[in-house]
């Protein structure tokens, strides 16, 4: 088991099932130790809960970062997720080039927008710097409304093959690796478009007709966890989706639970396809 020292930064949304109170546990869950480095703390998520109390940490991060580096810190992938303002991204941009082991991973999830809409908060300005960050990553983890705002492309909700291959086509210039989710050609699929060093593939399953916030982070972070234990890409992303969609499976029938899916009860069937199952 490869136990890697993971660090992920994002919001802590104290209600809601995303960001950290989602990848921290999946990450755990995962086998690797995870360290936070929180860029806000939000009484809920933006979707749907009113106005959250917002209290931003963005002054704290020269505090910590100059203590880690005291402390002679290192990761062994970063992996940063909803940021919030543009001046955390020169924050993560330090991290990656003074904190990461040799070799070390540099993940960026984009999240900042969904439905062809960014997030309440963000503008094309935070989409652009976005692109900018995304740009010293590894791999990037956008939905098809990230993709579009950072690549200056009008946002198309039904999908075909020429309009994907062509938005694909601009991230590859972007980063060397690419997983673009929420892909699908039929009403019934949904699916991921991976691009690894220029080879694509397409990952296809089942479309649940209702939509959460947070699966992006349950994606991103299972993906994380399972590429991080040494799955390849291909497998990392085929683990993630299907755990993703056992997650909504678990919690679309319920109204009263609509701000973020029941990740929590099908942890084991995440350990297990990791740790069991000879994928
Ligand atoms: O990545 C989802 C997310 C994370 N954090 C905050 C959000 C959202 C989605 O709305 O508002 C604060």
């Amino acid at each position: 088991m490869a136990y890697q020292r993971i660090l992920t930064v994002q919001d802590i949304s104290c209600l809601g099932q995303c960001s950290i109170t989602v990848a921290l546990p999946i990450l755990s869950a995962c086998g690797h130790e995870t360290c936070i480095l929180p860029s806000a703390v939000l009484s809920t998520h933006t979707g749907g809960f009113g106005m959250p109390h917002i209290k931003d940490l963005t002054e704290d991060f020269e505090g910590i970062l100059d203590h880690w580096q005291d402390q002679k810190f290192t990761f062994d992938a970063v992996y940063t997720g909803y940021l919030g303002n543009t001046r955390h991204m020169d924050f993560v941009k330090r991290i990656f080039d003074t904190m990461l082991v040799s070799g070390g991973m540099r993940i960026v999830d984009p999240a900042m927008g969904d439905h062809g809409k960014l997030y309440a908060g963000f503008d094309e300005k935070y989409a652009l710097a976005m692109r900018d960050l995304c740009a010293s990553a590894d791999v990037i983890l956008p939905n098809v409304t990230e993709a579009c705002f950072m690549t200056g492309t009008p946002y198309q909700q039904k999908l075909d093959e020429a309009y994907v291959s062509a938005l694909m086509e601009k991230l590859e210039k972007i980063a060397p690796n690419v997983v673009l989710t929420g892909i699908g050609y039929r009403e019934d699929e949904t699916g991921v478009l991976v691009s690894q060093k220029g080879t694509r593939w397409h990952y296809v399953h089942r479309k649940i007709p209702k939509s959460f916030h947070g699966t992006g982070d349950v994606f991103a972070s299972a993906f994380v966890g399972a590429w991080q234990q040494g799955k390849s890409m291909t497998d990392a992303v085929a683990i993630a989706a299907d755990y993703t969609a056992k997650c909504i499976e678990k919690t679309w029938k319920e109204p009263a639970h609509w701000y973020g899916v029941k990740f929590e009860e099908v942890l084991p069937d995440l350990i297990k396809s990791l740790f069991l199952a000879n994928l």
